[in-house]
């Protein structure tokens, strides 16, 4: 098992520190086994200890089918280089109602293996299982190669499923703590961790993802995270010092108005978003002002530009023009639709200057395309870009990272939408329930009879719903 251990560590499939998964959960480790695909040799290796795990249980079965995504591979593995017929569970069946949700020949009441790469609660594995039982087949066990041993063992066996697996957290731990690739400290607080974290087969509700409610960060302690952006660390203090996350978006068409604006509500907010193009009256002096202002009152100015254009495009229009938005703007986002050379482009300009950038990960608006895959793709755009990009505009929290930050547009107390397609959701459920971390409320706040008290309003709510989720801790 030795070798095992080290192969993953080196593979960076194991990795210790402090990651906040989606959930919001805290953990010391991180566990990712889809990095291996990259590894051919690794990924064979896996594969023959899987298929020995399931020889050193005298399993006798007539297919297999691998957890999708990552456990997918390695059942092909398997089965092509043992002969044995392979199964395939489609994920997005739903989406394509007419299309069959196993793929290859299902002969009813013949056994089928299934192959998973990592176990926690057992969900997936389980998961799997009903859509293959509905098939007519039988499932009666199941090879992991690393289980979390956080309860998933129990809660399989509870429905009928044995779990065999080739090694576990805890052993691998052990082992690299050995190696000295980890150190004794670590190896406590993950073992402390995983015994803070075994949910027990009574908490597990059949095929339905586990609920638990986990720890969360505040802000001021993921403005301390060693990688951290340092406009990302300045917004997270100052969120803290002034208990906002509410981002006003001023959506204004005068100088006058938008400088009132960002005076009389800028104590309220910790970010300050403009559409500078829609000023009637732009000038340079009006972002003077406004600079002044957001000095003054501590907030950060984003300006929604949406850049979409190639690298040498953006750079003009980041830098140049009557704008000249990054001699002002703190913040600016970008589609990431153009490929990576939008962000490269953006950054030749805003680098220097100490600026951010938020990629779009999902819109608001109805019949919206930034979503699923392109989503993910713009989280790993994201992720190779940390110098610069600082978080999301998104619906929820679309990443693990507790470096970035995710803004949510579409904020409104009156859920609903308007006649253009804009959809509106509470700042209670962007907060509580889709760990968003910052609210954007233009039109709720500017169309309300006293701007001030509505902003007011707007970031009491937002601010508690953070509370809470720190206080209680989040759903997973
Ligand atoms: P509203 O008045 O709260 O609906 O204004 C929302 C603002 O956020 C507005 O300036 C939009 O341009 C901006 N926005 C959005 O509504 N939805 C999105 O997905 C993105 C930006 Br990206």
């Amino acid at each position: 098992m030795e070798p095992l251990a080290s192969d993953l560590f080196a593979a960076k499939a194991l990795r210790f520190g402090e990651f906040v998964l989606k959930s919001g959960l805290v953990s010391p480790v991180y566990v990712d086994l889809r990095v291996i695909v990259s590894d051919p040799k690794l990924m064979n290796k896996v594969a023959d200890l899987l298929f020995q795990a399931a020889e050193d249980a005298k399993l006798k079965y007539g297919s297999v089918c691998g957890v999708p995504y990552t456990a997918l591979p390695l059942a092909t593995i398997v089965c092509s280089a043992r002969q044995i017929p392979m199964l395939i569970r489609r994920k997005e069946a739903k989406d394509h109602g007419t299309k069959r949700i196993v793929e290859g020949t299902i002969n009813p009441g013949e056994t089928c293996l299934v192959i998973e790469d990592v176990v926690t609660s057992g969900s997936s594995v389980l998961e799997t299982a009903e859509v293959l039982r509905k098939e007519g087949l039988k499932v009666t066990d199941a090879i992991v190669l690393l289980d979390r041993e956080q309860g998933g063992k129990a809660i399989l066996e509870k429905h009928g499923i044995r779990l065999h697996s080739v090694c576990t957290l805890s052993q691998i731990l052990k082992i690299l703590e050995q190696q000295k690739k980890v150190s004794p400290e670590m190896l406590a607080r993950v073992e402390k961790f995983i015994q803070d974290n075994i949910i027990k087969p009574s908490e597990q509700n059949a095929t339905a993802p586990t609920k638990r409610i986990c720890k969360e960060m505040s802000f001021a302690a993921r403005a301390e995270l060693p990688g951290i952006h340092p406009l990302a660390a300045q917004l997270l203090r100052l969120m803290e010092k002034k208990q906002s996350n509410l981002c006003l978006s001023a959506d204004v068409t005068t100088a006058k108005e938008l400088i009132h604006l960002a005076n009389t509500l800028g104590p309220s907010i910790c970010i300050l978003k403009t559409h500078i193009d829609i000023l009637d009256d732009f000038s340079q002096e009006v972002v003077k002002e406004l600079r002044k202002l957001a000095d003054q009152h501590e907030f950060l100015i984003f300006e929604d530009r949406k850049f979409a254009d190639i690298g040498n495009t953006v750079k003009h229009q980041y830098e140049g023009g009557v704008f000249r938005i990054a001699s002002w703007s703190d913040i600016v986002n970008a589609h990431a639709v153009p490929g990576p050379g939008v962000v490269r482009g953006l950054k030749e300009i805003g680098n220097p200057l100490q600026r951010g950038c938020l990629l779009i990960g999902e819109m608001s608006s109805d019949g919206t395309l930034a979503t699923g895959d392109y989503t993910e793709a713009v989280v790993k755009m994201a992720e190779e870009h940390t110098d610069f990009v600082v978080g999301f505009i998104s619906g929820s929290r679309i990443a693990e990272k507790p470096e970035f930050l995710y803004l949510t547009p579409g904020v409104k107390m009156q859920a609903g939408g308007d006649n253009l397609g804009q959809k509106y959701l509470s700042p209670q459920e962007v907060i509580s329930k889709r760990h968003s971390d910052i609210i954007i409320v233009g039109r709720g706040i500017l169309s309300a009879p006293n701007p001030l008290d509505e902003a007011e309003a707007y970031r009491k709510l937002a601010w508690e719903s953070y509370m809470q989720r720190i206080a209680v801790g989040v759903e997973m």
